[in-house]
């Protein structure tokens, strides 16, 4: 057994120690893994390969752990469980990055206000009272313990990516209460009381600072932040309420943590990508971005990930295949990581992924 178990429960210790298994050897020493090299801006060929939700409910290995854990939440916060639910796409497909299984609302939750996650409905938050929102203090400390893990389990080719949500992501479920379909009520408040809105904001980026340096020294070799909700605003709003919050955490984490990249995606930014690209070492491009326009406008000052239609993995066979080629023939004269414009859905048949994988390894 590869990793230390120290503090978790006899029970959860000997389901555990049928499921940790190295995957493969270390790298020589001096040599840097193929995620590093790209978001560093090398044009790493073949691309390095990951996928936005690699861990999760299209894997029947996942779905067993979640059934036999009372929530979500309890998985997010079992470090011996999370470090497995990241570890289970790295051993079927070898991607050059595992991503710490946990969740963007652990934030709010650590703040205080109430998360739970429902079948069939999924995030569902109680109602926010930002003058009682506390210190995350360290309730978050299981997560690092899980980015330990990890990290002491990981083969030597493969980084692990910590991440966070962006400020204004998380705010729009601490603001809505869950999911939403027209995402009212927090354009509400960021348009009509933008004060109170911006004292929110502002708790959120120090959390968020202080949450990823967290990872970042816990082993977190890059992390990501997930602006999955920046398309709801316009121009002026993206700058104001998501460029500008990631601009003050990126400063943050290069004074604490200088060598760990930055992977933005603010999904649905358009051409304001471009504004992202002067502050993260890599930009995450959503479905909808043209690769030859992010060849152009993105590879001069950021390297760039993505960004195959997940419904394109879903589907399979030529479709994928031919789609895929012309992602990685549009990017290949920069640094590009291959990944999903979006995360990878449920119904996806994990045999998908596996071809995906090869495709990817295949292209030179
Ligand atoms: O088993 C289950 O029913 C839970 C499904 C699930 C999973 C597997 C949720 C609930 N979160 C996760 C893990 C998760 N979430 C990861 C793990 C690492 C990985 O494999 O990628 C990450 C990075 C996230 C990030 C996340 N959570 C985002 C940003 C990325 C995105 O998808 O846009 C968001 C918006 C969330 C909120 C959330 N958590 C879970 C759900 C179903 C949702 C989305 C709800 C919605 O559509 O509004």
């Amino acid at each position: 057994m590869p990793v230390s178990t120290a503090g978790s429960s006899y029970i959860e210790k000997t389901r555990i120690q049928n499921l940790f298994c190295p995957v493969k050897e270390a790298l020589p020493a001096g040599m840097v893994k193929p995620l590093l090299r790209a978001l560093a801006g090398e044009a790493v060929r073949p691309a390095p390969f990951w996928l936005m939700r690699q861990a999760g409910r299209y894997l029947p290995e996942y779905r067993k752990l979640r059934a036999s854990a009372d929530s979500f939440l309890d998985l997010c916060f079992s470090p011996t469980l999370a470090a497995e639910i990241t570890l289970q796409p790295v051993r079927r497909f070898e991607p050059d990055a595992a991503i710490l299984f946990s969740d963007i609302l652990t934030i709010p939750y650590a703040m205080g206000q109430e998360v739970r996650f429902v079948e069939g409905k999924g995030p569902v938050l109680g109602p926010l009272n930002p003058a009682a929102l506390r210190p995350v203090g360290n309730r978050l400390d299981p997560v690092y313990e899980t980015v330990s893990l990890v990290r002491a389990s990981l083969p030597g080719n493969t980084a692990l990516i910590g991440f966070a949500g962006a400020p204004w992501t998380v705010a729009a479920y601490m603001v809505e209460g869950g999911s939403s379909r027209d995402w009212l009520q927090v354009r509400r408040m960021a348009f009509g009381d933008p004060e109170r809105f911006a004292a929110l904001i502002d708790r959120l980026v120090d959390a968020t600072i202080d949450h990823l340096a967290a990872q970042a020294a816990a082993g977190a070799e890059a992390l990501q932040l997930f602006d999955s909700w920046a398309g709801l605003l316009p121009p002026s709003g993206v700058r104001c309420w998501c460029l500008e919050p990631a601009r003050r955490i990126a400063a943050a984490l290069r004074e604490r943590h200088p060598s760990v990249p930055l992977i933005l995606f603010p999904r649905g930014a358009g051409t304001l990508l471009t504004e992202f690209a002067e502050i993260g070492d890599c930009i995450g491009l959503d479905t909808s971005a043209d690769s030859g326009w992010a060849a152009c406008n993105i590879q001069n000052n950021a390297a760039v990930q993505g960004n195959l239609d997940p419904a394109l993995l879903v589907v399979g066979g030529e479709a994928m295949e031919q789609a895929a080629g012309e992602i990685l023939s549009a990017l290949r004269q920069g640094p590009h990581i291959f990944n999903l414009g979006h995360g990878v859905l449920p119904v996806t048949p994990p045999e998908h992924v596996a071809a995906l994988r090869r495709i990817v390894q295949e292209t030179a």
